[in-house]
Order: C-alpha cells, then structure tokens, then sequence
C-alpha cells in the first residue's frame, strides 16, 4: 500500500480505501497501491471477503487524465481489473459519489457492487475521444445487454443509482453509513455463501438482437456523433463482444484505445476538459474573495435576450422582475418566456407545475423603483452605447448600493457604460449567447474599475445558472465577437468573390460547425450586425469590408424574420433555400466594387475563415483581453458552435501547426495586403520558436 490507498480489517472483511483527492483518479500509484491491498487482503486468512471504497467526495471518477501523455506504468488498469475480477475472495465495490470510466471499469472487475442511492455510475471516455479501455466494451454488454451497454458508451451519460440497480449493475442500494453498509452487505453475502460472480464468465446475450441491429445502431447515432473519431471504435468493441471471449475482446479494445488516445480529436477533447475547469482560476482573484450574496435579480429590457435571461434565473430558482418601457412591451416579452416554458412542457422536458412555479418567479414591472432592492441587476436593453449609458444612469439613481450592475453588451465600451454611474466598481459585462437559456457560455467581461468582489460574484452567478463563464477584457466584441468580426470579413469578401453563401455555410458545417456563419446572421438577424457595425470605432476605411450585409440590409432581406436575407425561407419555415436573388445582387455589386471573380476551393474557404479567427485571437491573447488561449477555445465550443473535437481555434492551430498557419496568413497578406493579413506578433515569435499556443505562458 502507499498513502493513497489504505488496507484494514474490520470484522472479518477487508477494507481497501482509495484516498486520492479531489477525484480518487486511478493514477498509476493507487494502482500499485490497490494491488499491493489486494495482494495483501488474498494473503490476510481472517480476512473473509473484500470491499473497495474509496474517501472523499466520490468514488473512482476514471483513469487520470493527466497521465494520458506519459508512458503507461505498471500495472495497468486493465491488469489491475482482472486481478480483482481474479481473487479467491469475496469482492464488493462500495461506490458514492460517481463511478465513472475507469471507476466503473473497476467496479465491473468486483463480484457484487452496493451504492449510496444518491451515486451515479457511466462510461464519459467518448467525451474525452476515447472508449473505455479497461475492458468495459466488454463486460458491460455482458452484464446490462448490448443496446443499453451501447447507449451508455455512445452517450457518455451517467446514470442514476437506481437505474443502475434495475440494468444490474448495482446490486444493492445502502442507507445510512455507506462503509458500514458495504461491509455488512459483504458479511451477509459472506453468511450466505453466495458465489463469486465474474462477469468475464457470462457470454453476451445476442440472441435477441435484430438481424442487421449494429447497422441500424451506426444509421441511429450517425446525426449525434458526425464527425467523431470514438464511437464508431465503440461500437466496434461491442460487435466483437458478442462473437469473442472477454480476453479477446479486450485486446481489440485496447488498440482501438491506443488509436483513440493518440488521435488529435482526443488530445482536443481532453484539453478542453482541463480548459473547461482552468477558466474559473483567475490569477489575481482569489478563490477566497468575497461574493456578494445574490438572492434577487432585476432585468432591464424584455426582449429576446432579457426574456432568455430571466428564464436562466428562474430555472435556478431565483426571483426575477424584468422593467420594461410600457405595459405591451412588457405584455409581449413575458408572453414568448411563457410560451418557450409551455413549448418545453409539450416535448415532456417540464411539468406543469414547474411551468407555473418558474412563471411565478418572474415579474413584470414598468417603474425603475421596481429594480430598488435587486441585488443584481443586467441590463439588456438595444445595443445602443447612448441608451445604454442613460440606463446606467438610472440604475445608479435607483439600485441600493453594493447592487451588482450588469450590462449584456456585446460589443460596446464596458468603461463607458461604466462612467454613467457613480459606481464604477459595481459594473460589470454579462454578454449572454443567444438563446439565452440554452447556450452555456457566458463573457464576463471585466471593466477598468471593475472590484474583484464583484468579478467573483459574476463567476458564481455563472455557476449558479450552469453557465461556463470566461473572463475577458474590455475591448471591441471583447473575445469571442472580435474574433467572429474577422471570420464575418473573410466569409462576406469570398463572396464578393464569387463562392455563393450556401457553399460557405456548406463547408463550414462539413468541417464540423454547428452552423455556417451565413445561416447564423439569417438567425440572429442581418439589421442587428449592421447596425452594430455602424458603432464600431474601429470602422477600416474600405468599401468591400462587410459589404453583402449592407447590401441584404438596404433590401429589406433581414433574415429568417423578414423570410430572407442570404437564404430564403417558405412561409412559417425554418429552412434555408439558396437564392438566385443574393447571387445576382453580390455579384452585381462585386463589379461595382471592382472585386474580381475567382476559383476558390473549399481548403481556401477554411483557412481564410480561421485563419483569421486564429490571427485575431493571438493579438486577443498578447492583449491580454483574453487569460489563456483555452480561455478562448472554450468560449468558441461553448458560444459558437465551434466543433468540440477540434478543440477550439487555438488548439486546432496547434494541431495545423503554427508555422503552417503563419504561412498561410502570410500568403493571404501577400495577396489582400496588410490591413487584414498582417501576422501577430505572438504567432510569428511562436511559430519561430516551433512552439504552441497551449504551451504559451503569459
Ligand atoms: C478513463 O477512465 C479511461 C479508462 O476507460 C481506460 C484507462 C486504461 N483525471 O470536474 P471538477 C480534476 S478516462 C484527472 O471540477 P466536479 C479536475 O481537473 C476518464 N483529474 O469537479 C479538477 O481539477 P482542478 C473517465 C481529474 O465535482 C478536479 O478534479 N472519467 C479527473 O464538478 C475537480 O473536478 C471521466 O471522464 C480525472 N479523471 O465533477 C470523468 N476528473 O480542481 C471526468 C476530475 O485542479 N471527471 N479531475 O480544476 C468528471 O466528470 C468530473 O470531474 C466529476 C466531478 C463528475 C468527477
């Protein structure tokens, strides 16, 4: 044993307790520890029966991800599995908190499993590009069937205790004191001579299955996994689970895990992982710092995005009052939150009642006294820095002091809007993604003043609504508009080139985007990027730049709203048609502007999009308006729709290599010249350098 893995006796049962915090991964030294307990409890005679449990907060939550780029060191998991699966003695896995991956694995080498009702077991390693390696292709469909061991693996979901206990996989729930209720469920299965179960015995039971089942399974999953690497080798594993012995199975497994781990959409996906939980440390905020207690919040404006803002409130249970100018405004913002609550319910995914008492949490209100005793307040009212600044203005007049004051601005001068009141120090940006309520990113964006209390309370609002929130600078779009500005650039001047906006759109979504940047203006709306636009201080002086939204703008083509914009839509339809219209305007008006027509193949279209992308976050990065390059791949998965298994842009320009991508821009400057093309200085000194962007240290 070691110090994260302790052996006892107690009662005549051995007790092994894996103490490996936060998480109790199975890192390499409480491997060697667990084997050298079960080495021992084998050899202990007054030990009857064995239970693995571990301290902590849960029980094994998987391999150490961590230790995925070093030499494997012995044993390995799967070893470790089978010598549990092995032993002469009695085996039950103790499990609270979650089992997952290679905790569940390990679990699925013991003879029996208890769990505390409240655990949850599952098979993630897809979510990291990966398939469980330990043998769980294997012994899961022998133990749950092949369609729900599929649907586990696929999904990467856990479940719950007690769905667990009705696939098999747990066979008793404990109450109480879960050690104790281990040891006793361990004694009795002991008393009664129960036998020792090895799931390694059992042959899958494929008698069932329809005859073309596993191509039916690929057709089903092929939508929800286009474009990973994983899940086809999952499936895989499971077909030869149900021809082959466990061993030979396992032996598919593990290379097809090799050829996963080593994939570059695995390496994205885990470091997203750690990308993920990295974005909450915030070098000079300390976890410590003081959050100012939030049991109250008050909403400026019931638009689209004030409406999804409550309701990110009230599903977490908080009061809200959203204020808006008059009664049917109001009537008309409060009506679609109802309706989008009720569209929910219809699909099942909310009752009734919470239909109601969500609805009951939010109220209207027309008079500013209303905000008076919100203890944080977001203003979402027309991206307009006047109107902005005059609701401030109004706020600091109303709002009692130490109220934390939000603006959902996502382009505008967060120190401006600011100045409007007399407590700078109080505001802060809160630039929500539309729709609000669904998508899980959120910019905090951190003004001049901005005290570091109210930066913490933002980052546990984040929290408290299940948004990932990334601290970001003030600056033009902050990050993730400033980067979208330079794809937008790219994606409209190619037009004007000659590649219609469907093939654009077309080619994106092939790479792997949840939508083409086309599809994304009809949806939110063309108006709202050109009117924003109009504001930029930053305007480069150049006719061509932006110029079909200006032009689908100046006819009336909106977007999905207007039934046009660069698709068309059918009435009370949702779905983009190319338009011989749009080409005929952009191509008019590239002869206008004096824009050639040229050949552009679909290696052009990607790299001029993200290479620009990629350029413009490296200057974000050396600005500092960005913390860490996965500060700015998390927010591109979560609030753009950027392709998880490709990391974010900055990963994937690790991945394309950093020399290569400054060739590229280089090429593009050589052709379109400096204003846009030109490399950032960060780019050029690392791609010099042969370093990377997730190597790079401030
Ligand atoms: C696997 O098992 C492969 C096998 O099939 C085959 C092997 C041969 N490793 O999420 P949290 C860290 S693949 C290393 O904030 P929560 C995490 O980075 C693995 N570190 O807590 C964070 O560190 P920090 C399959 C890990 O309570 C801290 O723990 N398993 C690991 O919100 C707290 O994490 C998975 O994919 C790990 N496995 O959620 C499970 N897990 O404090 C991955 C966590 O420095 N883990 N850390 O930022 C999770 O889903 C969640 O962490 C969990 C807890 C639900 C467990």
């Amino acid at each position: 044993m070691n110090d994260l893995v302790r052996y006892e006796r107690r009662d005549g049962i051995a007790l092994i307790t894996i103490d490996n915090p936060p998480v109790n991964a199975i890192a390499h030294a409480v491997r060697q520890g667990v084997m050298a307990a079960l080495d021992r409890a084998a050899a202990d005679g007054a030990a009857h029966a064995v239970v693995i449990a571990c301290a902590g907060r849960t029980f094994i939550a998987g391999a150490d991800i961590s230790e995925f780029d070093k030499p494997r060191g012995k044993p390995d998991l799967p070893e470790v599995v089978s010598r549990i699966e092995g032993m002469d003695k009695l085996v039950v896995a103790a499990i609270h908190g979650t089992a997952l991956g290679g905790g569940l694995e390990t679990a699925l080498g013991c003879h029996y499993r208890c769990a505390l009702a409240s655990a949850r077991v599952g098979l993630p390693e897809v979510l990291l590009g990966l398939l469980p390696g330990a043998s769980g292709t294997q012994r899961l469909p022998r133990l749950v069937g092949v369609e729900a061991a599929l649907d586990m693996m696929i999904s990467g979901k856990p479940i719950s205790a007690a769905e667990a206990r009705e696939k098999g996989i747990i066979d008793e729930i404990i109450e109480g004191d879960l050690v104790d209720g281990a040891l006793a469920y361990a004694r009795r299965l002991v008393g009664a001579r129960a036998p020792i179960r090895r799931i390694r015995d059992l042959a899958v039971d494929a008698s069932r299955l329809p005859k073309d089942f596993f191509a039916d399974y690929r057709q089903r999953i092929a939508r929800q996994t286009r474009g990973y690497f994983a899940p086809e080798r999952i499936v895989q594993c499971v077909e030869i689970a149900t021809r082959l012995p466990l061993a030979e199975g396992h032996r598919l497994e593990r290379e097809l895990f090799e050829q996963c781990k080593a994939s570059t959409q695995s390496v994205a996906l885990r470091h997203l992982f750690f990308a993920e939980r990295e974005v909450a440390k915030i070098p000079d905020i300390p976890k410590d710092t003081p959050q100012r207690p939030i049991a109250r919040v008050g909403i400026v404006g019931a638009g689209t995005m004030g409406g999804g803002i409550a309701m990110c409130f009230a599903n977490a249970g908080l009061p809200v009052t959203v204020l808006e100018v008059d009664a049917a405004a109001l009537e008309r913002g409060l009506g679609t939150v109802r309706r989008n609550y009720e569209i929910s319910a219809s699909r099942g995914r909310l009752s009734e009642a919470e239909v109601r008492q969500r609805m009951g949490l939010i109220e209207g209100a027309l008079e500013d006294g209303a905000l008076a005793d919100a203890d944080l307040v977001i203003e979402a009212v027309f991206e307009d820095l006047g109107l902005k600044e005059q609701v401030f203005a109004r706020l600091d007049a109303v709002c009692r002091p130490g109220a934390v004051l939000a603006t959902n601005t996502s382009t505008l001068d967060l120190d401006r809007i600011a100045r409007a009141t007399r407590r700078p120090a109080d505001v802060i940006g809160l630039h929500f993604f539309s729709p609000a309520n669904v998508m899980k990113l959120l910019e905090i964006v951190r003004g001049a003043q901005t005290s570091p209390e109210v930066i913490a309370t933002a980052m546990g609002v984040a929290k408290i609504i299940g948004k990932i929130g990334v601290l970001v600078g003030n600056c033009w779009g902050f990050v993730g508009n400033r980067m979208f500005g330079q794809m937008i650039r790219e994606n409209q001047m190619m037009q004007l080139e000659g590649v219609p906006p469907e093939r654009i759109d077309r080619v994106a979504e092939e790479w792997g985007m949840a939508m083409g940047p086309n599809g994304v203006f009809d949806l939110a709306g063309i108006d709202i990027d050109v009117k924003v636009r109009r504001g930029r201080p930053d305007k480069p002086d150049d006719p061509t730049w932006c110029r079909v939204s200006d032009l689908l703008f100046e006819h009336g083509r909106l977007g999905q709203k207007t039934g046009s914009g660069f698709y068309r839509y059918e009435e009370g339809s949702r779905t983009p048609i190319p338009d011989p219209l749009v080409h005929d305007l952009i191509r008019a008006e590239a002869k206008r502007l004096g824009v050639a027509r040229r050949e552009i193949d679909d290696a052009e279209i990607i790299e001029r999009m993200f290479y620009a992308l990629i350029n413009e976050g490296a200057l974000i990065l050396e600005a500092g308006h960005a913390l860490r390059p996965g500060d700015i791949d998390v927010i591109w998965v979560n609030g753009y729709g950027f392709p998880r298994y490709r990391g974010g842009p900055m990963r994937h320009a690790d991945a394309v290599g950093l020399g290569e991508v400054l060739a590229g821009v280089e090429r593009y400057r050589g052709r379109y010249g400096d204003r846009y093309w030109r490399p950032a200085p960060l780019l050029e000194r690392l791609a010099r350098e042969g370093g990377t962007f997730t190597g790079w240290q401030r």
